[in-house]
C-alpha cells in the first residue's frame, strides 16, 4: 500500500478561501497607523506572489527576505513559502558580509530588501550575477492599500505537503559563520497547535506585539503564526523597538499580549522608574524567552504592572518554545514545565537519560524540530540524534517537572537575547598591543542581566582604568555595542588545562 502524503500548503492555512469566509474582514496586521485585513493580506501576498514567480523563483529555490517587521515581510514569505519555495529571513541588524555569507550560503535565487538595507547586499560580482537577483522595497510610501486590479488569477498551489521544506533560519553557534536551521510547512502549525494553543490562547480579539523582530524564530512566531492562525491582529513596527519606541506603542496601540526578552522588560521598567510612565493596562500576558528571565526582573514586573512574565525556554532548531511556565503556576528562576506535544529528557555527557530529579544536557523531541543544518550534515548528525535535538543547554529538573537553566554546555552565552562567542570578542582584545591573552565569560549585573565581562593579561603587569577604557573603545570599534566588555579584570595568567585550554568555567564561577 502506498500511503500518499496529504496536501498541506501554509498559504492556506492561513488565507485559504475557507479560513477567510470566517475572519476575512478582520484586521490581520496594524502597521504605521494603517490596519489591513486578512483579505487585503492575501491579495498582498498574491501581489509577491507574481513579483517572485516573475524573478524565475520555483519550488525549492530559496528567497532571502532582509525587511523590517512590516506587512512586506509577513507577505513576502507567505508568497515565497505558497509557490514550494523556500524563504529565509535575514537579521537586518547584521553586517553586510554576514548578510552575504547567508545569501551565499542558502544559494539564494532572489532577494528582496529593504531600501535602506540594500547597502548590505552586493550580488554585482560572480558567482550572483547569473544566479540571483534583488528587489527592493521602498521604505517610505509603500502601497499596501492601494487596489491592486491588475493582479492576474493565481496559478494553482504547487502540491506541498506537510513535510515540504518551507523555511530556513540561520542562527549563529559557538564558532564562525551562522548555521541555516531548515523548517517544512507542518513546522508552523505544530508550534500553533503546542504552545500558542496551550500558553498564548489566543482568540480573534488578542492583539499581539513582539519586540522581537520577525526573522528571529521567536519573533516569527510571535507575529506572524500565532496571531494570524488564531484571526487575531499583530502590531508591527519597523522602528527600533527602544524603551521609549515601546512605551508610546503599549499606550497608543494597546496590544493585549507583549512578547520581549528580559532585557526588554528590564528597560521598560528602568523607564517607568525614571519618571516616564508605562501603559501596560492593555495587557493580559507577558512573555519573555531568548535567555533566562532574571527572579529580580520577574518579581519587579509583577510588583510594578501586577503582570506575571511567562519565561520559557525555544530555539531556532525548535522553532519556538518548547519548556514554559504557565499562567497560575509561574515559577521564579525557572524555564517552567514541558509543554504538551514536546518531550524533553535530561543526559548525562555519555548519553545516559537522567531520570527523576536531577541536572545534566536537555535534548528534546517534538514536530517542529529542524530537518537538519542546510548543508551541514556533519553538524546535523552531531546535533539530531534518534530525532532527539540537543539543546547545547544545561538544565536541572526538580521533582514536579520544572526546569532550571544553568548554562551553556558549550561557552557561547546571550546578552539582550543576542548570542556572544567569547572567542570573537577574545580576538577583538587581543588586537590590542598590550594585551596578551584574554577569555570572555557572561557575568551579571546588579539586575541579573547577562553582560560580557573580560579577563585580560597583559605586558606590563597590570592595568589601570585608562586601559580599561581602551580595550573598550577597541573593543566598541570593531564589535556591535552588546559584545562590548562592560566588566574587565586583569590576571596575572588565566587558567588553563593541561592541555593549554582556557578553563573558563573557573572565571565564570568566579564573576557570578
Ligand atoms: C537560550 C534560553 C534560558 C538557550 C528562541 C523563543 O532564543 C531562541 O532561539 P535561539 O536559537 O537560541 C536558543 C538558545 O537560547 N534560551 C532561549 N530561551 C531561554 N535560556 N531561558 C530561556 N527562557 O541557550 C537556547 O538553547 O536564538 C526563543 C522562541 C524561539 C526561539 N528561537
Amino acid at each position: 500500500m502506498t500511503l500518499i502524503p496529504q496536501y498541506f500548503n501554509l498559504y492556506d492555512y492561513f488565507l485559504g478561501d475557507e479560513r477567510l469566509a470566517e475572519v476575512g474582514r478582520r484586521t490581520a496586521i496594524e502597521f504605521r497607523g494603517s490596519r489591513i485585513t486578512y483579505d487585503e493580506l492575501r491579495t498582498e501576498v498574491d501581489y509577491w506572489t507574481e513579483q517572485i514567480t516573475a524573478n524565475g523563483v520555483g519550488e525549492g529555490d530559496r528567497v532571502a527576505l532582509l525587511l523590517y517587521d512590516s506587512p512586506e515581510f509577513v507577505a513576502c514569505f507567505l508568497a515565497a513559502v505558497s509557490v514550494g519555495a523556500i524563504a529565509v529571513p535575514i537579521n537586518t541588524f547584521i553586517s553586510p558580509e554576514e548578510v552575504m555569507f547567508i545569501i551565499r550560503d542558502s544559494g539564494a535565487r532572489l532577494v528582496i530588501a529593504e531600501e535602506e538595507l540594500e547597502w548590505k547586499v552586493s550580488l554585482s560580482g560572480s558567482p550572483f550575477k547569473e544566479t540571483c537577483s534583488l528587489v527592493v522595497v521602498t521604505t517610505a510610501e509603500r502601497p499596501y492599500l492601494e487596489p491592486k486590479d491588475d493582479l492576474a488569477e493565481r496559478p494553482p498551489l504547487p502540491a506541498t505537503t506537510r513535510e515540504t521544506p518551507a523555511f530556513l533560519l540561520y542562527t549563529s553557534g559557538s564558532t564562525g559563520m551562522p548555521k541555516g536551521a531548515l523548517h517544512l510547512h507542518g513546522s508552523i502549525p505544530y508550534t500553533v497547535e503546542t504552545y500558542s494553543g496551550e500558553v498564548l490562547r489566543l482568540s480573534e480579539e488578542d492583539r499581539t506585539y513582539s519586540a522581537s523582530r520577525l526573522f528571529f524564530a521567536y519573533g516569527l512566531g510571535n507575529s506572524l503564526s500565532f496571531p494570524l492562525a488564531a484571526g487575531a491582529a499583530v502590531l508591527l513596527d519597523a522602528e527600533r523597538p527602544t524603551p521609549e519606541r515601546l512605551a508610546s506603542l503599549l499606550e497608543e496601540q494597546s496590544p493585549t499580549v507583549f512578547f520581549a526578552v528580559p532585557a526588554v522588560y528590564r528597560s521598560l521598567l528602568d523607564l517607568h522608574e525614571s519618571g516616564r510612565r508605562v501603559d501596560t493596562s492593555s495587557l493580559r500576558l507577558c512573555i519573555s524567552a531568548g535567555e533566562a528571565l532574571p527572579p529580580s526582573i520577574f518579581a519587579d514586573w509583577e510588583r510594578t504592572f501586577g503582570l506575571t512574565a511567562l519565561d520559557g525556554i525555544g530555539s531556532t532548531e525548535m522553532l519556538h518554545i518548547f519548556i514554559s511556565n504557565r499562567e497560575g503556576r509561574a515559577r521564579l528562576s525557572s524555564s517552567g514545565e514541558a509543554v504538551g506535544g514536546y518531550a524533553a529528557r535530561l543526559c548525562d555527557d555519555d548519553g545516559n537519560e537522567v531520570e527523576g530529579e536531577g541536572t545534566g544536557n536537555l535534548w528534546i523531541r517534538g514536530g517542529s524540530a529542524t530537518s537538519g543544518y542546510w548543508n551541514r550534515s556533519e553538524l546535523t548528525a552531531e546535533t539530531i540524534i534518534d530525532g532527539w535535538v540537543r539543546t547545547g543547554d544545561l538544565y536541572r529538573r526538580d521533582a514536579e517537572g520544572f526546569y532550571y537553566h544553568i548554562g551553556r554546555s558549550d561557552d557561547c552565552f546571550k546578552v539582550r537575547g543576542m548570542w556572544v562567542s567569547p572567542i570573537e570578542v577574545e580576538a577583538a582584545l587581543l588586537a590590542h598591543e598590550s594585551v596578551v591573552e584574554a577569555a570572555v565569560v557572561s557575568s551579571r549585573d546588579e539586575d541579573g542581566l547577562a553582560t560580557v565581562k573580560a579577563y585580560v593579561v597583559i605586558r606590563t603587569g597590570v592595568g589601570d582604568e585608562a586601559m580599561k577604557e581602551d580595550l573598550r573603545e577597541l573593543a566598541g570599534s570593531r564589535l556591535p555595542p552588546y559584545k562590548v566588555p562592560s566588566q574587565i579584570e586583569f590576571l596575572k595568567e588565566l587558567p588553563r588545562t593541561s592541555t593549554g585550554k582556557i578553563q573558563r568555567y573557573k572565571l565564570r564561577g568566579a564573576s557570578q
